[in-house]
């Protein structure tokens, strides 16, 4: 067995074991149905909050708005707010936090307990244990969506099974080689596209681009060809797959849970960084913590 050498690699292959332990912790902090709910995060954070808001309100628990913190619509009246955040510090999730201070109810999950995050939100939800060395996140931001796919009711087993596989199975070459990469994403899997994109930009350094599937048709897809991937989170459009084939790109979906797919992303990340001795835990110009 070759020793890992990068944080981001045990980081990735402990994700099965923190989603199943995740999945039962079941805090009464998150949302109850029927409640108007905003999520906010920065980066990964806000893909996360993404998914999350596409799955809650698909799960007809109630209205739920994904927002990037900086972005966050102060006017609009929100039954509570989840704020993600590993690091804790993040500048503009704290600002939001203290901006809606005794007018809206706050939730925020968490990496690490001993944070400014924690004196902010009136509930907390830590998950130290899916906390992270790498400045690239990877089990932190799954295990989030693992936590908030239990609390609306779903059977977490399967993807943890998944899971499990993704995080041994060989990567494909021709993902490992490719000149460019399209993530496709529908519904909830939008949010797992853009983390994915976020993903090869930050570990990688490569070139990356998301979008709802749909929409990659109005377009984008005049860039595919041979040497470029479009990868399908979840089931693909129909006959999307024979578009892309037609013009030599490679379209990839899986049989996978999108999320455990999403592993197999930061399993093709780290080794395009590995091949191009980048440092897959340390991108150029990113710290754990952005604060400004
Ligand atoms: C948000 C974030 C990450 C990014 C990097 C720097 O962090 O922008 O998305 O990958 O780690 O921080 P946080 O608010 O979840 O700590």
């Amino acid at each position: 067995l070759v020793p890992e050498q990068f944080f981001v690699e045990t980081e990735i292959t402990t994700q099965p074991d923190c989603w199943r332990r995740a999945a039962s912790l079941n805090p009464d902090s998150l949302p109850a149905r029927g409640e108007r709910v905003a999520v906010v995060g920065c980066g990964t954070s806000w893909f996360v909050a993404q998914s999350y808001a596409a799955l809650r309100e698909s799960a007809g628990q109630g209205e739920t708005d994904a927002f990037a913190a900086s972005e966050f619509p102060l006017g609009r009246a929100y039954d509570r707010v989840v704020a993600i955040t590993r690091s804790g510090t993040t500048t503009e999730v704290l600002d939001l936090l203290d901006q809606v201070r005794g007018r809206i109810p706050t939730v925020a999950v968490i990496g690490d307990p001993d944070t400014p995050v924690v004196r902010r939100a009136d509930q907390l939800v830590v998950l130290d244990f899916a906390d992270e060395r790498s400045v690239v996140q990877t089990r932190f931001a799954t295990t989030t969506l693992a936590l908030l796919r239990a609390s609306l009711g779903e059977d977490l087993g399967p993807a943890v099974r998944d899971a499990e596989r993704a995080v041994v199975e060989p990567l494909p070459a021709e993902l490992v080689g490719a000149e460019q990469y399209s993530f496709l994403g529908r519904g909830w899997t939008c949010g797992l596209a853009q983390e994915a994109g976020l993903k090869m930009r930050e570990a990688a350094g490569a070139w990356t681009e998301s979008y709802p599937a749909m929409e990659y048709r109005h377009g984008p897809i005049s860039i595919t060809g041979p040497g470029r991937v479009a990868w399908m989170f979840g089931t693909a459009p129909q006959g999307l797959a024979e578009q892309v084939a037609a013009t030599g790109g490679l379209f990839r979906t899986s049989d996978l849970d999108p999320m455990a797919d999403l592993i197999t992303v930061q399993r093709v990340a780290v080794a395009i960084a590995v091949r191009r001795g980048l440092d897959p835990d340390q991108p150029r110009h990113l710290s754990r913590s952005v604060i400004l």
